[in-house]
C-alpha cells in the first residue's frame, strides 16, 4: 500500500498449505497459529489439557475461534524445564495429531526438537516442525523435513530451556540472533529444505531478558531482511506479565494483543498464540492498519 510506513511481507510460499480455496486469503494477512500443549507443566496452561481428549477439544475450539494453523507440543519449553523422553514425547502428540490430521484441513505444525519425533509426526499429517532448537539439538531433523517436504520453523534461542536464562548477554541482539538464523536456515539447505519452506523466528522469551524481548518486537522489522517469512510467539510471556505489575499468564491477554499488534507492524507472517478469538481480531485490525 503506498504511504504505508508498515512493510508487508513479500509473498511466500505459505499459502501452498492451504487448500486452494484460502490461498489468497492466507496470502494477504498475517497467519494465527494456535498453541495446543499436551503438557503438565506449560507455563500459561500446563496440565489444562493433557489428555488427549482435552487437547482434541482445545484445539477444535481453537479452529473454530479462527486459528489458521495449530502448533502442537509434547514437551514444555518454559525457562528452567526438564526434557521428556522420546517415548512419552510420542504419546502425547501422536493420538492427537492422528485425529486432527483426520478432521481438518488447516495445517498442524508439531514442536519438537527430536528428528525422530519429527518423522512420525510427518507420517501422520502434520505440515510444519516448529524446531525452538533451531537445528542446534539434532540437525538431522532438517534431513526429516527435507524428505517430507515439511515447512520448518527455526527459533533462535541458547543453550537448554533448563539453562537458557542464564545465558542473556548480546554485544548486538538484532544482529547475533540474526546472523544465527541466517546460519541455521543456510544449514537446512544445504541438508536440502528448499529456502521456500523455512520460517525463521526471533525466540521472544528464549535466552532473552525481559528489555531484549521488548527490543526484538520494537525492532522486528529488521529481521525482514533475512529472506524469510517471520513468525513471533509473545504470547502470554513474563516479560508481559513483568510490564503489568505480575499479572498471571492466563490475564496476560491484552498485553499479549499490544505484542501481537506491533510483531503484525514489524511484518510478521505468523504470531503463536494461546488466545486464539481475541489475536485473530488484534491481528485483523493491524493488519488494516498497516495496509495489508
Ligand atoms: N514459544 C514457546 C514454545 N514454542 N515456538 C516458536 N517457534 N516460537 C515461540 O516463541 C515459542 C515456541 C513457549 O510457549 P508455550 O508453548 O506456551 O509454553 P511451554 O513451552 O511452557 O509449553
Amino acid at each position: 500500500m503506498p504511504n504505508s510506513p508498515y512493510p508487508t511481507p513479500p509473498p511466500d510460499a505459505l499459502p501452498l498449505l492451504f487448500p486452494a480455496t484460502r490461498r489468497e486469503d492466507v496470502q494477504r494477512r498475517t497467519l494465527v497459529m494456535g498453541v495446543v500443549n499436551i503438557t503438565p507443566d506449560s507455563f500459561s496452561d500446563g496440565g489444562r489439557f493433557f489428555s488427549p481428549e482435552a487437547a482434541l477439544a482445545h484445539a477444535r475450539r481453537l479452529l473454530e475461534e479462527g486459528a489458521d494453523l495449530l502448533d502442537i507440543g509434547g514437551q514444555s519449553t518454559r525457562p528452567g524445564s526438564e526434557p521428556v523422553s522420546e517415548e512419552e514425547e510420542l504419546r502425547r502428540i501422536l493420538p492427537v495429531l492422528e485425529a486432527l490430521a483426520a478432521e481438518t484441513d488447516a495445517p498442524i505444525s508439531v514442536d519438537t526438537t527430536r528428528a525422530s519425533v519429527a518423522h512420525e509426526a510427518m507420517k501422520r499429517g502434520a505440515k510444519l516442525l516448529n524446531d525452538i532448537s533451531g537445528l542446534r539439538f539434532e540437525p538431522d531433523l532438517a534431513r526429516v523435513a527435507a524428505e517430507t517436504g515439511a515447512t520448518l520453523i527455526l527459533m533462535h534461542s541458547r543453550d537448554t530451556p533448563r539453562t537458557m536464562q542464564q545465558n542473556t548477554q548480546y554485544d548486538d541482539l538484532i544482529g547475533e540472533i540474526a546472523a544465527c538464523l541466517t546460519a541455521q536456515a543456510e544449514l537446512a539447505r544445504c541438508m536440502g529444505v528448499l529456502p521456500e519452506r523455512i520460517v525463521v523466528d526471533p525466540g521472544i522469551g528464549f535466552a532473552k531478558t525481559a528489555a531484549q524481548n521488548l527490543e526484538l518486537l520494537r525492532r522486528g522489522r529488521e529481521f525482514l531482511s533475512l529472506g524469510y517469512p517471520i513468525l513471533y510467539g509473545p504470547s502470554r510471556k513474563a516479560f508481559i506479565g513483568k510490564i503489568l505489575a505480575d499479572l498471571l499468564p492466563e490475564e496476560r491477554v491484552e498485553g499479549t494483543g499490544a505484542a501481537v499488534a506491533l510483531a503484525v507492524a514489524a511484518g510478521a507472517r505468523i504470531v503463536r498464540v494461546h488466545d486464539v478469538r481475541a489475536m485473530v481480531r488484534v491481528a485483523r485490525v493491524a493488519d488494516a492498519i498497516c495496509g495489508r
